[in-house]
């Protein structure tokens, strides 16, 4: 490890001086959100130095380079972040101390950078730290989202969306690039002449472009000198007004162009796995993907005259089908501007390209109309409908007269552009993102595809960084575990297993349970801020922390706390560890069920933590605002992880990994991620329950299961569901959860009568929770099990997922970056 040439003495004084500098204050009159800023300079000024070096390093030995394609990249903060990677964490700590500060109230200061939804755009984040830690050369490439993820408010129990100004105090980890500024052109009509060697040529004409400014966000390495860049695109108008000449005409064309420009970037789609065909998500790709592949051909020019070994020296991963775009662009490019013929131009594309899937919804499958597309991409489209052309042509000499093949592997079928089959037809490289995952993708969903290409096809399991979930997150069990086996695992997890055989000894059990105590007090406290509501510290902190999807089953969870409360109400003895059940996520604003679930789940909390009778042996809490900070603070916190989703529809998760790492147990389905999850910690450290994913697609392809036989054999059930309809949550509107009832018991037009199979698995549901009840009472056993889901946390970081795409996928070599 690189030793640590913090200088206190000079960056206290250049705190000082940044206050001074920036806002024209003394250091007593600043008030924190300028003190945050004058720190985070300061952390930048020590960063900027690792930059130019890594810079220049890539310069002098022209490393193979991934650009990871992505339209969303979940940050959060950076400034913690960043000084635990320049470790220089515990000297600011004492820096501020000195100047009478808390290092957690000058955090506090930073908003979320929240240019994501949730998993994939987590995953971005950590596969960024991770790349730079590990010294691999790499650029995230994005969206400079003026408004991020939304934010929510809780009013009366209901969802409240509110936009997410992340930038108004400005953002002084970026750094504007306006010299590399690129021309993105849209709609037009192509125009094809013969050059004078009678080859076929094309231009677009009579497009509308809109240029890109790309802004470059250092991401550092830990204890090393790279800093790799997160490269994200603003948009601007070409033309700026100009007042001497401006006639109307001229005037209302500005403003036109000024609008088209803004637009494009103004806002994140808060969606989560349902798309929605929108034209300016469209244009939001295109613009971003169309200024990345520009600047990778140009810099790779640079300094190499054969266009056709750019595969060579660049690698493009397609994060989900949001960038597919890129094949096509990069395809023009290489015609149009590099004169490649069509052959030449699809090795280096295929070569280049390769294609993450991170969903099996359907609901989630992008496809584009043919009109919308071709109309604002006409070139683009152009190139679609030729690899569409040609791949047919493979179809039929494989398949002859074979009409399903086509029908379901075509990249143009039925008036509609599909994005993942021309990410599998174009790229090298399909991969799932766990095991079971990449297993229905091969047997299932593109059962075809592997069929015909089964090479292509690999499993990369998710992973998460330790360096944010772990040493960050939980300070207290960081230390403690750095006290026990020293501190490699900070950057090689698998160290973590040190720590098995301490797992039976009662002396580290107790000191492991208080850290997880003191955690749980931290997050008591946040809550009693946050939701005035009081929590005991010693109850069981049981967390379902994600976005509200059906799929996800926070119903079922709600549903099952509405039948413990009527047991408990029933036997007010009943013997229960009081449990304190934690939610949080968002729904997305048009998703009308999911947000209903989050006001059913306010009402139960409602009623529950206000009834005495039951002795605060349930309480229901709702966190406003879930997101990547205060993230940090749950996990540390709890004790019973869920994990929940219907087997077969969760693709990996990486939630269930940071509970996890932080010693909570899972309650959960063979599902995703959590089949490894066991398979590490071993089956009777956690708690499995409910139908496998080949039970749920046995059902789904018989058309479901009779959910109403369950309600009309099960008594305690049927109890549960008809306080959804009879006011008993809801005294003012008895018929306000009427919609999540129908969901569960009625045939509507296209979906079954409980799609997700929360009555099928309720039982199991139960039963599963009894016997974490039973496991936490004898807490020795408890404490065992916590320590060792940390201990055999070791596979799931996302160092090692990293190390296991630069293998298989990119072929990158470590670039040692010296001072
Ligand atoms: C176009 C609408 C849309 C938006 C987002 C479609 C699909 C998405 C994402 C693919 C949804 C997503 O975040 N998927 C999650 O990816 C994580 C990282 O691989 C996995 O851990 C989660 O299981 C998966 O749901």
């Amino acid at each position: 490890m690189a030793e640590s040439t913090f200088d206190k003495k000079a960056f206290k004084s250049e705190i000082v001086d940044n206050v001074k500098l920036l806002f024209r204050k003394t250091i007593e009159e600043a008030d924190n959100q300028q003190i945050f800023q004058a720190v985070a300079y300061a952390v930048k000024d020590i960063m900027i130095d690792k930059w130019m070096a890594t810079h220049k390093a890539y310069e002098l030995q022209d490393p193979k380079t991934v650009y990871y394609m992505s339209m969303e990249f979940l940050m959060g903060r950076a400034l913690g972040n960043n000084m635990i990677n320049i470790m220089a964490y515990d000297e600011i700590k004492e820096i501020l101390n000195e100047l009478g500060l808390d290092i957690n109230v000058m955090e506090d200061q930073e908003p979320d950078a929240a240019l994501g939804n949730g998993g994939l755009g987590r995953l971005a984040a950590c596969f960024l730290d991770s790349l730079a830690t590990l010294k691999y050369p790499a650029y995230g490439c994005g969206i400079r989202y003026r408004y991020g993820m939304f934010k929510q408010e809780i009013k009366d129990g209901y969802q409240i969306e509110a936009p997410d100004n992340w930038l108004k105090n400005g953002n002084p980890f970026e750094l504007k690039r306006p010299e590399y500024a690129t021309e993105i052109k849209f709609g037009g009509y192509v125009r094809s002449y013969n050059d004078e060697f009678g080859k076929e040529k094309f231009v677009i004409e009579n497009y509308r472009s809109v240029m890109a400014i790309p802004y470059d966000i250092p991401i550092i390495g830990y204890g090393n000198n790279t800093v790799n860049t997160l490269r994200i695109w603003d948009a601007e108008a070409i033309q700026t007004f100009n007042l001497d000449s401006f006639d109307k005409g001229d005037y209302q064309k500005a403003i036109e162009e000024q609008n088209l420009a803004r637009n494009i970037v103004e806002v994140l789609y808060p969606n989560d796995n349902h798309y929605a065909g929108k034209e300016l998500r469209l244009k939001q790709q295109y613009f971003f993907i169309s200024a990345s592949v520009q600047t990778a051909v140009a810099k790779y020019k640079g300094k190499h005259d054969d266009i056709k070994k750019f595969a060579d020296k660049v690698a493009f991963q397609l994060n989900d089908t949001h960038p597919t775009v890129a094949i096509a662009e990069l395809m023009r490019i290489l015609m149009d501007e590099e004169g490649l013929n069509w052959n030449e131009a699809w090795d280096v594309t295929s070569n280049t390209c390769a294609y993450t899937n991170h969903t099996i919804m359907s609901e989630a499958l992008e496809k584009w109309p043919i009109e919308l597309f071709s109309k604002l991409l006409p070139r683009i489209y152009q190139i679609v409908e030729e690899i569409n052309r040609r791949f047919v042509e493979e179809i039929k000499a494989k398949y002859p007269g074979n009409q399903e093949k086509i029908k379901k592997m075509a990249v143009i079928y039925d008036g509609q552009i599909k994005m993942a089959n021309m990410a599998i037809v174009a790229g090298h490289s399909v991969n799932g993102v766990a095991k079971l995952h990449t297993q229905i993708l091969e047997k299932q969903e593109l059962k075809d595809f592997y069929e015909m290409m089964p090479e292509k096809f690999n499993n990369k399991t998710n992973g998460i960084t330790q360096r944010r979930f772990l040493l960050h997150a939980n300070p207290l069990l960081a230390t403690w575990i750095t006290d026990k086996i020293g501190d490699e695992w900070i950057t090689n997890l698998e160290h973590l297993k040190k720590l098995k055989p301490y797992a039976d000894d009662l002396t580290f059990q107790k000191e492991f349970m208080q850290i997880k105590y003191q955690n749980k007090v931290r997050l008591v406290k946040y809550i009693k801020e946050h939701n005035n509501i009081d929590v005991d510290p010693s109850s069981i902190f049981d967390v379902q922390v994600k976005r509200l999807h059906e799929y996800k089953r926070q119903l079922l969870n709600i549903l099952h706390v509405m039948y413990l409360y009527n047991k408990l109400k029933q036997n007010p003895d009943m013997d229960m560890v009081p449990r304190t059940f934690i939610f949080g996520g968002k729904a997305a604003a048009g998703y009308r069920i999911a947000k209903l679930t989050i006001k059913l789940i306010n009402n139960v909390g409602n009623l529950i933590n206000n009834d005495k009778s039951i002795n605060n042996k349930i309480k229901v809490v709702f966190i406003e605002e879930y997101c990547v900070s205060n993230a940090e603070l749950i996990f540390a916190a709890a004790d019973v992880s869920e994990q929940i989703s219907t087997a077969s529809k969760e693709a990996s998760g990486t939630g269930n990994m940071k509970f996890m790492l932080n010693g909570a147990i899972t309650i959960g389905t063979m599902d995703g991620a959590n089949v490894e999850i066991v398979e590490e910690v071993g089956q009777e450290n956690a708690v499995i329950f409910g139908m496998s994913a080949e039970e749920v697609i046995r059902y789904e392809n018989q058309g479901g299961y009779d959910s109403m036989e369950i309600f009309n054999n099960d008594e305690e059930i049927r109890t549960v569901l008809t306080q959804l309809i009879n006011g008993f949550y809801s005294p003012e509107n008895p018929e306000l959860f009427r919609d999540i009832y129908n969901s569960l018991l009625n045939y509507k037009c296209s979906s079954r009568a409980d799609t997700y199979f929360i009555l099928k698995d309720f039982r199991a549901y139960a039963q599963a929770h009894e016997k974490i009840n039973e496991m936490y009472k004898d807490s020795a056993r408890w404490a065992k099990s916590a320590m060792l889901n940390t201990a055999c946390a070791g596979k799931f970081s996302s160092d090692r997922t990293i190390e296991e795409y630069v293998r298989d996928i990119w072929k990158l070599e470590k670039v040692e970056v010296k001072l």
